[in-house]
C-alpha cells in the first residue's frame, strides 16, 4: 500500500475526521486525527508501522520508544517486525513494585528514537523527551505519523531534535481532495485553520505556569501564617519545590552547601544540633544566605516532648531556634498541647510550624489512625501550622501544604530504614508541594548541579500533576 492509498483508508476508517473538535490546547479544530483507532485494524497498523520504519531504519538507534497510548501499538509493531528493542515511558508512575518511569532494558548513553502519532504544539513530546533524557537516554530523532503544521515541528527543531513525519496535514488534504473524500470548502477551511492557528509552545508553557499560580493562590487564600505566603511566593518565583536537607556536620560545610544550592531551593532544612562547631554566628550567616538566594530556613527540630520542655527547646540558647528559623517541625505524639505550648512562647508570628504526621522509615509506627489525627491537629491549628510532613496524599479539602522527605532519584533506601521515592512519583501520586532531599544532593559530587536537576525534575513533575489536582 502506498502513502496515498493508506491516507484514503485512514479516512474511510474514521481515523481522519472533519467537523468541530476541541484539542488538548483548548483550540477548536475543524479536523481531528484519532490514531488510537488503528489497533482495531491490524493490516493498517502494520502499514503505518512500515511507513514509520522507512523513516527510522537508517537512523543509528538502539531503541524505539512509543509515547502512550496511541504510539505504543506502532512502536511495538515496529520493534517486533524489525527485531528492535522497545522501551516505554509510563503515563502514570507505578504505585508498587519497581516504581519505574521508563520500562525496558537500556544503558545510560543508549540512543533512542521516540514516536508519537501526531505532532501539534510539541509540548507533550518535549516533556516526554526530557524525562527520557533524565534517565540517560540520548535522543536526536523524533517520529510521527502526522505533522499538524501548527508549530510543534519548529519547537522540537529549536530544541535540537530532528523531526521525521510520514505526512503533513497539507499532504493528507491534497490526497483526500484528489480522492474526492473532502470538498474544496473543507480543504480550504482546514488549510486556513492551520495557517491561522499556530500553537506557540512558549504560550502553552506560560498557560500551564498560570495554572500553578492558581493552585498556589487557592492555598494562599486559606493560609493564615505570613511565612506560608512567603514560601508560596518563593516557590512560584523560583519555580522550585525543592527543600535541600543540609545534614552535614560543620558550620563551614553547611554554609558552603547553602551557597551552592541556594539558587535552586525554596527552603534549606537543617538539623542544627548536629553541627559540631555551632556558634551564634551560624544563624546570622545562614540568614544572610537565605536573603541572598531567597529561601526559607527550616529547622527540623521535631519537638516531641511535653509542651513545657518543647517551649524551652524552641527558645533556649545557644541554639535559639525561635530567633532565626522561619519554619520548625513538631511531632504531635504528645497531642495538640505541643502545638499550643509552642504558640504560648509568643514566638510564632514569624516562625511557622510543620506537623510531622508520618515518617518515611520502613517500620514507622505512625499508623493510619495516628496520621489522621495528626492531620486533624494540623488543620485545627492552621493559624500557626503551615503544613504536614507525610508520605501519603494530602488530606482531602485540607489546604495544608504537604512536605515529603524520602526523595532520591538514585537509590531506593539506606541501611537504616529510610525509604525513597522518585520525585515524579511523589508529585503525581500524592500531590506533594515540597520535596525534601538530603543525601541525594549533599553527598553528590556537584551539589549545585544535582540541586538544579532535582529542581527541574520536581517542578516538571509538579506541572504534570496539575490536571488531576484541580
Ligand atoms: O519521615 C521523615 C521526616 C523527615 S523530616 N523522614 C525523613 O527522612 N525526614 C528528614 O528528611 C530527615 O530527618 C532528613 O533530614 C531528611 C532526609 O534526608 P535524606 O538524606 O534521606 O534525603
Amino acid at each position: 500500500m502506498n502513502k496515498q492509498e493508506l491516507a484514503l483508508q485512514l479516512f474511510d476508517l474514521g481515523v481522519l475526521q472533519f467537523g468541530s473538535f476541541t484539542l488538548k490546547s483548548g483550540l477548536q479544530s475543524p479536523f481531528y486525527l484519532d490514531f488510537r483507532k488503528i489497533i482495531a485494524y491490524p493490516h493498517i497498523l502494520k502499514e503505518i508501522s512500515e511507513q514509520l520504519w522507512e523513516l527510522t531504519k537508517s537512523l543509528p538507534v538502539d531503541h524505539i520508544c512509543g509515547v502512550p497510548y496511541a504510539a505504543l501499538s506502532l512502536s511495538s509493531t515496529m520493534a517486533t517486525m524489525h527485531d528492535k528493542s522497545m522501551i516505554v515511558k509510563r503515563k502514570e508512575v507505578k504505585k508498587h513494585g519497581t516504581k519505574k518511569i521508563v520500562e525496558g532494558v537500556f544503558e545510560k548513553g543508549d540512543t533512542c528514537v521516540v514516536i508519537d502519532d501526531v505532532i501539534s504544539s510539541g509540548i507533550s513530546m518535549i516533556e516526554t523527551l526530557e524525562i527520557l533524557e533524565q534517565e540517560g537516554l540520548k535522543i536526536d530523532h523524533v517520529l510521527a505519523i502526522v505533522d499538524r503544521q501548527q508549530g510543534g515541528k519548529d519547537a522540537l527543531e529549536k530544541h535540537d531534535y530532528q523531526v521525521h513525519c510520514v505526512y503533513t496535514v497539507g499532504e493528507i488534504l491534497d490526497i483526500l481532495l484528489a480522492g474526492e473524500k473532502i470538498t474544496q470548502q473543507q480543504y480550504e477551511d482546514t488549510l486556513d485553520f492551520i495557517h491561522e492557528n499556530h500553537i506557540s509552545f512558549e504560550a502553552l508553557r506560560r498557560r500551564r505556569l498560570k495554572k500553578v499560580a492558581f493552585r498556589y493562590s487557592s492555598i494562599e487564600r486559606q493560609v493564615e501564617h505570613p511565612t506560608t505566603k512567603k514560601l508560596l511566593k518563593i516557590m512560584s518565583r523560583k519555580r522550585s519545590n525543592l527543600c535541600c536537607s543540609g545534614d552535614v556536620k560543620t558550620k563551614a560545610e553547611l554554609l558552603a552547601l547553602a551557597d551552592k544550592v541556594g539558587p535552586h531551593i525554596c527552603m534549606l532544612k537543617t538539623h542544627i544540633d548536629n553541627i559540631q562547631d555551632f556558634d551564634a554566628d551560624l544563624p546570622v550567616q545562614l540568614k544572610a544566605l537565605a536573603q541572598k538566594h531567597n529561601f526559607l530556613l527550616f529547622e527540623d527540630r521535631k519537638f516531641a516532648d511535653i509542651g513545657h520542655i518543647a517551649m524551652q527547646q524552641f527558645t533556649a540558647a545557644p541554639l535559639s531556634i525561635a530567633d532565626w528559623a522561619d519554619v520548625v517541625t513538631v511531632h504531635v505524639i504528645a497531642g495538640s498541647s505541643s502545638v499550643e505550648a509552642l504558640k504560648a512562647t509568643g514566638k510564632l508570628d514569624n516562625t511557622a510550624l510543620i506537623v510531622v504526621a508520618e515518617m518515611s522509615t520502613k517500620d514507622t509506627l505512625t499508623s493510619e489512625d495516628y496520621v489522621e489525627q495528626a492531620f486533624d491537629i494540623a488543620l485545627r491549628q492552621r493559624d500557626v501550622v503551615m503544613g504536614v510532613v507525610a508520605q501519603r496524599h494530602r488530606p482531602k479539602d485540607a489546604e495544608l501544604m504537604l512536605f515529603s522527605p524520602g526523595i532520591n532519584m538514585a537509590t531506593k533506601g539506606d541501611a537504616h530504614g529510610q525509604t525513597y521515592n522518585h520525585p515524579q512519583k511523589a508529585f503525581s501520586d500524592r500531590g506533594v508541594d515540597v520535596m525534601i532531599v538530603g543525601r541525594g544532593i549533599y553527598l553528590s559530587e556537584d551539589p549545585a548541579t544535582t540541586a538544579a536537576e532535582y529542581q527541574k525534575v520536581g517542578w516538571q513533575a509538579y506541572l504534570d500533576s496539575l490536571p488531576s489536582r484541580q
